[in-house]
């Protein structure tokens, strides 16, 4: 048979039709095709910075995992090979690679080639992974160095290299046969287009590819760092339980003590839309809920997280109520109260997601509501009937979160009465600036008087504050949000904010543009990192999702070379930059080169703290995601919480870069 013949007798491709023999008519076509992913990347992967380049990987699994949610591939490799070259492989069907009937060239070419082809070609499919509108593959051709496409059909394996995004030479051929079937993609991403970096970090891959594990039980991902032969590390996640489990991971990672020894899991189904709901509670004060859409995190919430939230408060009412455990002169129990300590995952599986909101990380459909909501009425009111010994600890804990609410209240009045939260009473240490305009002014947080005054001196006091922080931090770990109300440590940021926190917090209010934390370069100001990002993530979350917070990037060095009395001056952000710079000084002779590691803020001139940190035209700064203020308050939850075991874990894993820790 010939290879011709061999790729029309493709069965999932309808009304075959010949071969296209002007091959160079298709390739301008799939130039011009793929030319606007290169121009303005940032509309498909989000950025050209570590996430989209993380982003390129998910694309590519969230195919081979469609391929194991349909049936038809039960295992999944994921290699970072050396050069942080990428290679996923599965044993599914592999792509078509039968000529497409309208494009004239291998389907699988198609698929990696023409924007929006990341779907089937006719209607009717199973394609719930997440990924960006389905146009996965060829967005992370076009972004790539090269890339090859290896698809083993059972019979023959077919080949393709394309190169420079998505250019080829030559069209999909058969270089062998076989008697498996598979996929398998190897890329590169183009450093032309990602310019900061393009190295992956394991824990970054190896979080998004287990999260994807427990969302599709069963699926069995194999994950390998193959960079460093001397230290090559593996992971194989598969998790027949599920979500279920990873409840179970959650509470593991954090060293929560479960309230009870059972996962409550619920599912049900409606028309086309799955909806799964694994929960527990715990010892902790902490709200962990998680919900994903066609397995895509949807950070904001949306239509199915409010179904389950909704069909909670009710059924726990209703339990307590009917069993005499919320007696009739009783206040009801809200949102809050029963979500104390909580941990759940609602995943979500429909055909059609719309994604909403400034960041797409909501969930529209309005089918997705009601069924979510039923399906935890009747079946979590069933599992509390069927539990009373669990029940009743649920109603305790929630009743004692209630109270604790109360207790809040009050403090709360009290502090408004003492005026503390009046923005008219901005805290004594705050260095104010005089613009009025939050489109312009920024307030710098700084722990300790000393680096305080170095930023008052360094700063543009026309629109950047400066409030140092002073006293013991809160351990907010510990405390529920009454002691935030009398904390003198957190009490000044918040008034400075100017927009209250909790049920009071109103953005409207805020009194800065950019909230700025900036600290040492050392494990305390890693901590006050920690903890700031924390207070944010769980009073104030509103402004990282507005994105008003960012941390400030000092300099770790200066590098400095004398000759006579000229000193030049290079600051340097990281270990290779200062290596760099003593070499550029070397190289040109005469002089010499002088380093000092800036220990703190605080060993800096306020001048050299304006041009390297401060001044807008000269500093870079960290955007803060909701990722990373999650990660944070992980993190804290470790170093804070009453578990030895995790912390232990952590620091040991940590240990060589904790200093150098960044989110
Ligand atoms: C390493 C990445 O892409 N696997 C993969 C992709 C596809 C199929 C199987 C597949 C899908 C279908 C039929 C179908 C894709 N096919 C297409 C398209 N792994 C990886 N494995 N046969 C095979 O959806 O009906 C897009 S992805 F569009 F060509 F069908």
């Amino acid at each position: 048979m010939s290879a011709e013949n061999e790729y029309m007798n493709n069965e999932e491709i309808a009304g075959v039709i010949a071969p296209d023999e002007d091959y160079d008519e298709n390739q301008i076509q799939v130039l011009e095709g793929l030319e606007p992913v290169r121009k303005r990347p940032g509309m498909y992967i989000g950025s050209t910075g570590p996430r989209g380049l993380h982003h390129l990987v998910y694309e590519i699994v969230d195919n081979a995992i469609d391929e194991a949610l349909a049936g038809f591939c039960s295992e999944i490799r994921v290699n970072i090979l050396p050069g942080d070259v990428i290679e996923v492989d599965d044993n599914g069907r592999g792509i078509p690679t039968g000529i497409h009937p309208k494009e004239g060239i291998s389907a699988a070419t198609v698929v990696y080639t023409i924007l929006h082809a990341g779907g089937k070609f006719g209607g009717g499919g199973y394609k719930v992974a997440g990924g960006l509108h389905g146009v996965g593959a060829s967005v992370v051709n076009a972004l790539s160095e090269w890339l090859e496409l290896t698809v083993k059909d059972g019979e023959h394996i077919h080949y393709q290299k394309f190169n420079n995004g998505g250019h080829y030479d030559e069209q999909m051929k058969i270089i062998g046969d076989t008697t498996e079937t598979g996929t398998n993609v190897k890329f590169k991403a183009d450093p032309l287009i990602f310019t900061e970096t393009t190295v992956y970090d394991y824990e970054t891959l190896l979080k998004r590819l287990r999260e994807q594990a427990f969302l599709n039980a069963g699926v069995k991902i194999v994950f390998s760092d193959l960079r460093d032969k001397d230290n090559i590390q593996s992971e194989t996640l598969h998790y027949e339980g599920g979500i279920r489990q990873f409840v179970e991971h959650i509470h593991k990672v954090k060293g929560y003590e479960p309230l009870s020894d059972k996962v409550i899991y619920l599912s049900g189904v409606k028309d086309d839309m799955t909806a799964e709901v694994a929960l527990m509670w715990n010892d902790s004060y902490n709200e962990d809920v998680r919900s994903f859409a066609n397995n895509i995190h949807t950070t904001d919430g949306g239509s199915h997280e409010t179904g389950f939230r909704n069909a909670l408060t009710k059924v726990i009412n209703e339990y307590g109520k009917k069993f005499n455990l919320i007696k009739d002169n009783q206040e009801k129990l809200i949102g809050d109260d029963v979500r104390e300590g909580i941990t759940a995952i609602i995943s979500v599986k429909l055909t059609n997601c719309e994604f909403e909101g400034q960041t797409k990380g909501r969930l529209g459909n309005p089918e997705a509501r009601p069924l979510v909501e039923n399906m935890v009425y009747d079946k979590l009111m069933n599992f509390l009937e069927e539990n009373p010994a669990i029940s009743r600890a649920i109603l305790e804990k929630t009743q004692n979160a209630q109270k604790a609410r109360e207790a809040a209240k009050k403090a709360r009045e009290t502090a408004r009465r003492k005026s503390a939260m009046d923005s008219t009473s901005l805290p004594g240490k705050l260095f104010d600036c005089y613009d009025r305009d939050t489109e312009l002014t920024e307030l710098y947080i700084v722990e300790g008087d000393s680096a305080g005054g170095t930023a008052k001196g360094g700063r543009n006091a026309r629109y950047q504050a400066v409030l140092p922080l002073w006293g013991k931090m809160l351990n907010v770990e510990k405390a529920r949000i009454d002691k935030v109300y009398s904390n003198e440590k957190l009490m000044p940021v918040v008034a400075a904010l100017g927009t209250s926190i909790g049920e009071d917090f109103n953005i409207e209010k805020l009194r800065y543009g950019k909230i700025v934390i900036m600290s040492d370069a050392d494990v305390d100001g890693f901590h006050i990192r920690t903890l700031m990002l924390t207070f944010f993530f769980r009073y104030m979350r509103e402004l990282i999702n507005a994105g008003r917070i960012y941390i400030a990037q000092p300099p770790l060095f200066k590098v400095a070379k004398r000759k006579g009395k000229k000193e030049t001056v290079k600051y340097a952000f990281s270990d290779e930059e200062r290596d760099m710079y003593v070499a550029q000084f070397n190289e040109e002779g005469d002089g010499t080169v002088n380093i000092q590691r800036y220990k703190g803020l605080g060993e800096m001139d306020p001048e050299q703290l304006w041009e390297t940190t401060l001044n807008p035209e000269t500093r870079t700064m960290l955007k803060v995601n909701i990722e990373d203020a999650a990660k944070a308050d992980e993190i804290f939850t470790i170093l804070m919480g009453d578990k030895v075991e995790p912390r232990k874990d952590f620091i040991e894993k940590n240990a060589g870069y904790v200093q150098n820790l960044d989110f």
